[in-house]
């Protein structure tokens, strides 16, 4: 049994808030062993074992394999009737990116079969969270509700499926509450990655009920094939809380599973079986072993891009089509997941937002951040890019190798430091002219026993494995660079509930305090007070993530308070002097 699975393992935390014991000493490890860490940490997605004592159920247990066929053969009722019908996928930050990414390809794989798109996407914040971080619409319920009435207006059959990592999101379960008193409509599925009794219980805004109860209500309905619950545990995230990483993964393997099992029901005449299922759910466990067996180019492209952030350069990935789409979304997580600037990974897809069939259309005129086609890199960033400055290209055999030789032929004229993840097909493969453009080229060459001869499949699997290599470049960039701590990353923005609660779960767990002196101590930070008044005492979360979003280290500053009793000026004092909030914590606060 794996050590999280203890009851005794952080037994008031979630999986998806406990912190993976593989991953303890991450920020202390070198690439090579990042690399191996992150490699562990997945594989728990995929792990087969039953324990009897575990009060667990995975992604291979019978009843999850049972719930994804059943799911499976909702989907193909609804493509056999797809004028009155809808297919939505919802959820908040990674999981509304996944959401959107499956709706558009799924789209696309309908409109090559000359058959009507049945697939939405809602994110919360709209578009401009497919690039950017809005983690504040996340907790308002009614809104959710609100988008997800309006997606499916005039539909008489809707298949709903909410994303929560945590089974968390406000957002996500307003959006259940609504299908579940619309029944004659809606079916509503749950996807995470939590046994519904650690649901989040905690009261939502302006709404009666709590996602825990939600959750239990959808499961109560299970029984009689009304609403549907998908909640494989997987494993605590690689660094604390982060279901950018394994959970965003789980989701998109676990989701194209049960909708490509639909849609091979209907178009491929081949019935839904847990047999299938479970053969899908082993082919991209085969993409994940495929991937990692790169451990060594993977290891050297993560300390490349250690190297560019801790000399203030930066990270950029050009890819094709859905590749960029993926480099894109890694790229804008690290803002909010390490606090990073904008400026630091950037993504770019090669025609922009012409590309990417979202619902808002090109949205570049909103600002520098949705400037994301190659043509932007190039006239933008490329005149002043050096060798301090790590370019990723992400393409496969299919894409046009011309374009890509010539825009490597511009990089290159600039900087040296130019790589490349690169999809080959056996039998089809790019050649060494183009391969050896590259300082390092993490090049893997998919047999066709894993893609069934389905394009949309092999392109499901080349997004899977190059999301598997860029979480794992961003994610140990951030480490060598000393933004993590253990394996949390204390500097965290305070923008949602879940963020605040996460907070004070962190300042707790490494000054031994109270909630109580945890929760004084963060407002006092968020605030800038030495002593709270009675309105900010009085005020609620909303209010107080507000003003927190405005605000820069304020749980290392609320930390450094408690740990060394000292006053608010001292501990900005003390971060001042030390900005790698690694070097701050050791140096003042003797963690051992
Ligand atoms: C996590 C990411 C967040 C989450 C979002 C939704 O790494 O930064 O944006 O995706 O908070 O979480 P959940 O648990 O509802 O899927």
């Amino acid at each position: 049994m794996q050590h999280w699975e203890h009851s005794s393992y952080e037994p008031s935390l979630p999986i998806t808030e406990k912190s993976n014991p593989i991953t303890r000493d991450i920020d202390r490890a070198n690439p090579d062993e990042i690399v191996q860490m992150l490699k562990n940490c997945d594989a728990e997605i995929f792990d087969r074992t039953a324990y009897l004592d575990s009060m667990y159920q995975k992604l291979n247990s019978c009843s999850m394999v049972q719930t994804m066929v059943e799911i499976s053969k909702k989907v193909e009722i609804i493509l056999k009737d797809p004028e009155n019908s809808l297919i939505v996928l919802s959820g908040c930050g990674t999981s509304g990116r996944v959401a959107f990414l499956l709706a558009t390809s799924l789209n696309r794989w309908l409109v090559a079969l000359h058959q009507k798109q049945i697939y939405s996407y809602i994110i919360a914040g709209g578009d401009k969270a497919l690039l950017t971080s809005q983690e504040a619409p996340e907790d308002n319920p009614s809104l959710g509700a609100l988008m997800l009435d309006k997606a499916s207006t005039g539909k008489k059959h809707v298949l709903f499926i909410g994303i929560s990592c945590g089974l968390s999101a406000p957002f996500v379960a307003g959006q259940l509450h609504f299908c579940l008193n619309n029944l004659d409509v809606f079916t509503p599925v749950l996807v995470g990655f939590n046994p519904v009794h650690m649901a989040r219980s905690e009261p939502m805004q302006d709404f009666p009920f709590n996602f825990k109860e939600i959750a239990e209500k959808m499961s109560e309905m299970q029984k009689h094939q009304k609403a549907f619950v998908l909640n494989p545990a997987v494993g605590p995230e690689v660094i604390t809380g982060s279901s950018r990483m394994k959970g965003g993964t789980a989701t998109k393997l676990m989701l194209e599973t049960v909708l490509l099992a639909g849609h091979e029901a209907v178009y491929s005449n081949e019935a839904v079986t847990a047999d299938n299922v479970l053969a899908s759910v082993r082919m991209n466990e085969k993409v994940y072993e495929t991937t990692y067996s790169q451990i060594d180019k993977l290891a050297a492209l993560l300390q490349k891009a250690g190297v560019s952030l801790q000399e203030k350069g930066h990270v950029y990935y050009l890819g094709w089509q859905t590749l960029g789409i993926i480099g894109i979304i890694d790229a804008s997580e690290c803002i909010p997941t390490y606090g990073a600037a904008f400026e630091d990974i950037r993504g770019f897809i090669s025609k922009g937002f012409s590309e990417m069939n979202n619902k808002e259309g090109d949205l570049s005129c909103v600002g520098p951040r949705f400037a994301i086609a190659h043509t932007d890199f190039v006239n933008a960033i490329l005149p002043s890019l050096t060798d301090k400055d790590m370019v990723i290209f992400l393409f496969s055999v299919e894409d046009d190798l011309n374009e890509v030789s010539e825009l490597a032929k511009r990089v290159g004229q600039n900087s040296s430091n130019l790589h490349a993840l690169i999809h080959d097909l056996e039998g089809h493969c790019v050649p060494k002219s183009v391969i050896g453009m590259f300082m390092t080229a993490l090049n893997i060459t998919w047999p066709s026993s894993l893609n069934k001869h389905s394009s949309i499949l092999m392109k499901q699997h080349w997004e899977l494995s190059t999301k598997w290599c860029l979480n794992a470049i961003s994610t140990g960039a951030h480490i060598l660079k000393g933004k993590v701590y253990r394996n949390y990353m204390i500097d965290l923005r305070v923008t949602n509930s879940k963020l605040f609660r996460r907070a004070i779960h962190i300042l707790q767990r490494f000054t031994n305090s109270t909630q109580t002196q945890c929760e004084t101590a963060l407002l006092r930070s968020i605030y800038d007070v030495e002593e709270l008044t009675d309105e900010i005492s009085s005020a609620d979360v909303t209010q107080h993530t507000l003003m927190a979003n405005q605000k820069d280290r304020v749980v290392p500053t609320a930390l450094v308070m408690l740990q060394s009793g000292c006053t608010l000026a001292e501990a900005k004092f003390h971060l001042d002097a030390h900005p790698v909030i690694r070097n701050a914590v050791a140096a003042h606060l003797r963690f051992s």
